[in-house]
């Protein structure tokens, strides 16, 4: 049988790009699959905060054996923004993803160093222990939207080597490049010794 592992989150979308790569020994499964509602608050000031303080909230409140992790998209010309403030990039509760990018390339208008990057972190806390990974995938910010496939900033992230926008090249290819993917990828490397 295999082994049941959570992944903190309620996002429909990470949940299937993470079921895509942890094909074989783990059956991930959801926030809402466990029934967990709470509104787990991501006050800290790094990726890496946020993904531990999902993980421990899982682990501490249902005892699962559990991943969090907290992505953002770090702009060069912005010093890093919208960072760890990726999904409330344009106020309020947040995940207004039309709002955000507006947001963005109003920020963005005139620069001419348009270099990004995506980048994402899991905690993973597992019999007792606790493991980070990271993953990370280079771009730039287009000047208009593209595309309709994917979430978040995925209309104005052009991959570097690619043509089109990740909202465009859809998720076959996000499956392979994107940062979560690279940090799934070594998340599952290290399942499969367990
Ligand atoms: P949780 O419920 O797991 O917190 P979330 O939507 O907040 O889901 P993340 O914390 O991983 O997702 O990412 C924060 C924001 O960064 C997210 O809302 C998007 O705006 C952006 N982002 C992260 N990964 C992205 C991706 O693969 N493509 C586009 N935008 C992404």
């Amino acid at each position: 049988m295999k082994r049941k592992l959570v992944f903190a989150t309620h996002n429909a979308h990470k949940l299937d790009e993470v079921r895509d790569i942890v094909k074989d020994n783990f059956e991930i499964v959801s926030l809402t699959d466990i029934g967990c509602f709470d509104d787990i608050e991501e006050s800290g000031s790094t990726l890496e905060d946020n993904a531990r303080i999902k993980a421990r909230f899982v682990k501490e409140k249902y005892g699962y054996d559990c991943f969090g992790d907290d992505s953002g998209l770090e702009v060069d010309a912005l010093n890093g923004a919208p960072g760890v403030y990726s999904a409330r990039y344009a106020g309020g509760n947040g995940h207004d993803s039309e709002a955000n990018v507006k947001k963005l390339l109003h920020e963005m208008e005139g620069a001419s160093d348009r270099k990004a990057h995506f980048r994402t972190v899991i905690v993973l806390l597992l019999d007792g222990k606790e493991y980070q990974f990271d993953g990370r995938v280079d771009g730039t910010i287009t000047s208009t939207p593209q595309g309709n496939d994917g979430f978040g900033y995925d209309p104005v992230f052009q991959p570097d080597g690619f043509d089109k926008t990740f909202a465009q090249l859809g998720m076959e290819v996000k499956s392979e490049i994107s940062h979560r993917a690279r940090a799934v990828k070594k998340l599952c490397e290290f399942l499969k010794g367990f």
